[in-house]
């Protein structure tokens, strides 16, 4: 590898000082860091803030030509350390590539550069009539590139599916600088490999996202939000049951907790009852007239099963205070505790109520706090483990991994995945053996060995190190 100031230099003049954060700078230690739960930071020797895909070619050609090893970065919400340059080198950032290049209400498509905000985009075409369904929670703070390349989900996934379904073509810098576009504008197409899906959810390790060709829906002309308090899970775990059931198709299906509720008790402006033990968060959306109907449907279901409380909002405000409960759970919990080890399990919907019970029994055994909510009508619950113990602590840091991997196991063994929306990174990479087989494993190193022949693009993610790791 060359020295430092020698790729910084090289990079410097090729695409002018001003695209470098370099050494000595006051934010290159922000490239070392994201929202995942480590302790640990990784500076680069440089980050890139690339502005068009030509610069993120010359990059790409420049680090393979010199050996450098190259981290892709969109917005640094990755909850999973996906953007972190572990082996050190550079960071590619697509921060600055925000224009939206067209919103085309005929094709029902927008074309967008990767570092666009997810809720800007959603703002600008739902002004257009429109509508961009995935809405991961950090929805005002992430970008679209970053979505796509973790295949971001959202409380809306339940019924509009993830970020994968949304993204028809794209742009994609190779390693080395060679320019891919691949993709389609038509609502349907079958030619050839899918290569679009392939590249959704690659975590940057496949090549980067210099432009994304996203499909739009209809604005549906009006949604409902009903929040159900139950005095317990189980009765929360009956409610929801019932309610899909009962046939009824909620664009949001949401679950949390007591220990999520006593969070934002203080905080929310909802007054939430003293003996609330878990609440649903449903929201349905479709035709004005037919909201009234819905609520009363979800109402009464959640009434029949003795709910504490039934908060149901239509306007607007009343909706974004309903929001503010839900969102304000892991900010809470982030600024309450000095640890948050926080896995975006999934596990088959009928076994949530289980799964929260496990989890409960490996929180009274290891004695580590936990706080469980999430995305309830996809299975993808948000298993956060908490403590107030010194993070740096190499033995507390074990503590709160081996009951990690507890969860993790309990997961694999009611059928369900460890990541449903967070993606792998750094944190999943060495447990993804419990869930796949070596040789599932060992086609997807092959595959992208294709791609990155190197190893130098994002490199120490997603995939473990080679060995004998089937149990
Ligand atoms: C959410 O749904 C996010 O709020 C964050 O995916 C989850 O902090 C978390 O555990
Ligand atoms: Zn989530």
């Amino acid at each position: 590898m060359k020295s430092p100031s020698d790729i910084v230099s090289v990079l410097e003049r090729e695409l002018g000082a001003q695209a470098i954060v370099g050494p000595g700078h006051e934010r290159l230690d922000d490239y070392g860091r994201d929202e995942s739960p480590l302790p640990e930071f990784y500076p680069p020797e440089c980050a890139v803030l690339v502005e068009s895909a030509a610069q993120a070619c010359a990059v790409l050609r420049i680090c393979l030509e010199r050996k450098v090893p190259v981290t892709p970065r969109g917005a640094g919400s990755g909850m999973c350390g996906g953007a972190l340059p572990v082996a050190g080198g550079v960071v590619l950032s697509t921060e600055r590539m925000q224009r939206i290049k067209e919103i085309d209400p005929a094709d029902l498509i927008a074309v967008v550069e990767p570092g666009v905000i997810t809720g800007v985009l959603q703002t600008a075409v739902e002004d257009q009539g429109l509508f961009y369904p995935p809405d991961p929670a950090s929805l005002e703070f992430c970008s679209i590139g970053g979505n796509a390349a973790t295949n971001a989900g959202g409380p809306r996934a339940f019924k509009y599916g993830v970020t994968r379904e949304y993204i028809l073509g794209l742009e994609v810098c190779l390693m080395g600088g060679e320019l891919l576009r691949c993709g389609r504008r038509t609502a349907k197409g079958v030619t050839g490999y899918d290569l679009v899906a392939g590249f959704v959810g690659t975590e940057g390790t496949f090549g980067v996202i210099t432009e994304l060709l996203v499909k739009l829906l209809p604005k549906p002309p009006a949604a409902a939000t009903v929040l159900g308090v139950f005095a317990d899970v189980p009765t929360a775990g009956t409610a929801i049951n019932g309610l899909l059931r009962d046939g009824l198709r909620p664009r949001v299906l949401e679950l949390a907790d007591k220990a999520s509720i006593d969070h934002i008790r203080a905080k929310s402006r909802y007054r939430f009852p003293a003996n609330a033990g878990a609440i649903v968060l449903i929201e349905v959306d479709g035709e004005a007239e037919s909201m009234q109907m819905m609520m009363e449907k979800v109402g009464m279901r959640c009434d029949e099963l003795g709910a504490l409380d039934v908060l149901a909002a239509t306007e607007p405000a009343e909706r974004r205070s309903v929001w503010e409960a839900r969102r304000l759970i892991s900010p809470s919990l982030k600024e309450a505790y000095r640890i948050k080890v926080n896995e975006d399990i999934c596990v088959p919907r009928g076994r949530i109520v289980e799964m929260l019970a496990r989890i409960d029994r490996i929180s009274a055994e290891t004695g580590i706090a936990t706080a469980v909510f999430g995305h309830a009508g996809d299975g993808n619950l948000h298993c956060n483990l908490l403590s107030n113990d010194n993070p740096d602590d190499p033995d507390v840091r074990t503590r709160m991994w081996s009951a990690a991997e507890q969860v993790f196991r309990a997961t694999v063994d009611l059928g369900g995945t460890l990541s449903g929306e967070h993606g792998v990174g750094l944190t999943k990479r060495d447990y993804i053996h419990l869930e796949q087989s070596e040789q599932v494993i060992e086609w997807q190193r092959r595959w992208k060995a294709m791609w990155d022949p190197s190893g130098l693009l994002n490199p120490g993610k997603r995939l473990p190190a080679r060995r004998v790791c089937n149990e």
